[in-house]
């Protein structure tokens, strides 16, 4: 069993697609004011193993929209809670570069290990309104194509976002160690 460390629902279920022995925890860590997700991550996992004594699973991820410098990045949680997707869109008035990628570092702790992370990303596009109700977040504006990825269901979101991607990289590694134990 692992215990995934997060307060989003969105996120646990995605995950939990590709772990199965998952249970969320939502007992929050401090997230320090980092310039990179990888650093958010790492700091957080120290908090976390001291606190629980078994293995666990945090991530972090950001929206970096090129038009706009990589913003909102680390912000994206912040941003997403104050602007929000209204606010996204009203910024992207008049820019002309829409592409944009989710990043997701997804660390993994347990007793007696050095912490593990993998990183997963996919590249769209901010569309120029929100669609769809399924996942969370930016996913209403986030683009794949002519569809938004709350347009598509979990399954779908999984085999090509950011979250799918660092979440299988992380399960490729524990099952190859699984292997190379016995
Ligand atoms: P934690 O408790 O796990 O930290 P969180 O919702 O604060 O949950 P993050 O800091 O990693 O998660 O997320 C940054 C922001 O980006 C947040 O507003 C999310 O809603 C948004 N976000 C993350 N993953 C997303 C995804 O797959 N699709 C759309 N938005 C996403």
């Amino acid at each position: 069993m692992i215990y995934f460390v997060t307060s989003n629902k969105g996120k646990f279920a995605e995950a939990r697609e590709v772990f199965e022995d998952l249970v969320q925890k939502n007992i929050g860590y401090p997230e320090l004011q980092a310039n990179t997700l990888e650093e958010v991550v790492a700091f957080g996992l120290v908090d976390v193993t001291a606190r629980l004594k078994v293995p666990v699973i945090i991530e972090d991820a950001g929206l970096f929209i090129e038009g706009l410098n990589g913003f909102p990045g680390v912000y994206s949680a912040y941003v997403q809670k104050t602007l929000g997707n209204p606010g996204i869109l009203k910024l992207m008035e008049g820019v002309e570069d829409r592409r944009a990628y989710f990043a997701s570092i997804v660390g993994y702790a347990e007793p007696g290990m050095e912490p593990v992370a993998f990183r997963g990303e996919v590249w769209g596009t901010i569309g120029f309104e929100a669609r769809g109700a399924m996942g969370f977040g930016y996913d209403p504006i986030f683009y794949l194509g002519d569809k938004s990825m709350a347009q598509v269901e979990t399954e779908e979101k999984n085999k090509m976002s950011h979250r799918g991607r660092s979440m299988r990289a992380l399960k490729e590694w524990l099952d190859n160690r699984q292997l190379r134990r016995n």
